[in-house]
């Protein structure tokens, strides 16, 4: 049985947890759109059953799956991930999906966030969004979880927090007037540090060039560990992302976390820039209301948006000289994970990446009958 809760994560004793603390599982939806994802999603269907079994390394993953999808993603995915089905609108469960948080005896509850395609109909992704706005308290629901639901729109990847009283977010993404119009910056934080349990909030002020969700932090700048963060980084001045990166940087330097350390910054070296091919933009659907493809379009391709397992860490691979030195750093920062690397383009041309495609949901201390093997 699940309950719908008006009170708060934070009144309740809960805290978001950091993603390096263990999980119970993964969730991911299946990509199938067309006017998303070229040739009919197949290519992304093959790289997110990549994604699934890395994670499945380490951890139980559930894939979600269209009715019309079932049978396909069943066939597909690698026997040890569980397939069910759920309807969504596209397959970005980390801004779609529920916000895992957990109290000090290990209970887990859901925050079901509202969700808007990344703007609603100011700049939003696509149109309509009503399915995926349902996918929070589905899978919720699923796990027989409580949940909240604040009447205040984010996406997962909009923050990222280190478990200890801190998030990090951009103010091009949740200062966004597509976002929560009605709500000023304090405003905004105060419903951080009610729903995340977090104390201090760490902005920066934008995100990756080109990113299409306004910024996301998660393709920017991660927590890798209490006190330390990557943040994706480039040398070329005439590269518009160097801007972006270097005033991140100034301001992480003088930043404190809720415990008042300073931050260590680790930087990761951007590839370069993937651009899609005629043949790339000509596999996706044109459809009214969808952001179109145009060859030679950028994406906001970053090695920061990894996704952080039991045991492991499955990092975005670009087929570019710059993937081993940030799989090399990832490895200093994660002693005790393997990393693995995943072909990430198809993911990238969907507009997004691993993380985004991907929901942990922690362990906590669930009652044995429902806690499957982590
Ligand atoms: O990166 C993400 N978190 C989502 C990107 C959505 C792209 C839709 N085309």
């Amino acid at each position: 049985m699940s309950r719908l809760l008006t009170t708060t994560p934070r009144a309740d004793g809960f805290r978001m947890p950091a993603e390096w603390e263990l999980h119970a599982g993964c969730w991911m939806l299946w990509p199938e759109r067309s006017d998303n994802w070229r040739g009919g999603a197949k290519p992304a269907q093959h790289a997110f059953a990549a994604v699934a079994a890395a994670i499945a390394q380490g951890e139980p993953v559930t894939v979600c799956a269209s009715p019309a999808q079932y049978i396909i993603a069943r066939e597909m995915l690698d026997p040890t991930v569980r397939v069910v089905e759920m309807t969504s609108n596209d397959s970005w469960i980390r801004d779609c999906g529920p916000t895992f948080v957990v109290n000090a005896a290990g209970e887990v509850r859901g925050v079901d966030w509202k969700f808007n395609a990344w703007g609603g109909l100011v700049g939003g992704l696509y149109f309509p969004w009503d399915q995926d706005d349902l996918v929070g308290e589905k899978v919720v629901e699923m796990e027989g979880d409580d949940r909240y639901g604040p009447d205040f729109i984010l996406e997962g990847g909009s923050i990222d927090v280190d478990g200890q009283g801190a998030v990090l977010a951009t103010k091009e993404c949740l200062l966004n007037p597509n976002r929560n119009p009605g709500l000023r910056q304090d405003e905004i934080e105060q419903r951080l540090r009610d729903y995340l349990g977090v104390e201090t909030v760490i902005w920066l002020d934008q995100g990756v060039y080109l990113d299409e969700t306004d910024g996301h932090v998660d393709n920017m700048c991660r927590f890798v560990a209490p006190g330390e963060v990557v943040l994706t980084w480039t040398d070329d001045q005439a590269d518009p992302q160097y801007a972006r990166s270097a005033a991140a940087l100034e301001r992480l330097s003088v930043a404190r976390d809720a415990r008042g350390r300073p931050l260590r910054v680790h930087k990761v070296y951007q590839p370069a820039p993937v651009l899609i091919t005629a043949a790339e933009a000509a596999g996706v659907d044109k459809v009214p209301g969808t952001l179109p493809r145009e060859p030679g379009d950028r994406m906001a391709a970053s090695y920061v948006n990894f996704y952080i397992g039991n045991g492991v860490v499955v990092v975005p691979a670009f087929d570019d000289p710059m993937d081993a030195p940030a799989q090399a750093l990832l490895a200093e920062c994660f002693p005790g994970r393997k990393i693995l690397p995943v072909p990430a383009r198809e993911i990238l041309l969907g507009g997004g990446n691993i993380h985004c495609i991907t929901q942990q949901e922690p362990l906590g201390q669930r009652p044995a009958a429902i806690r499957r093997q982590a």
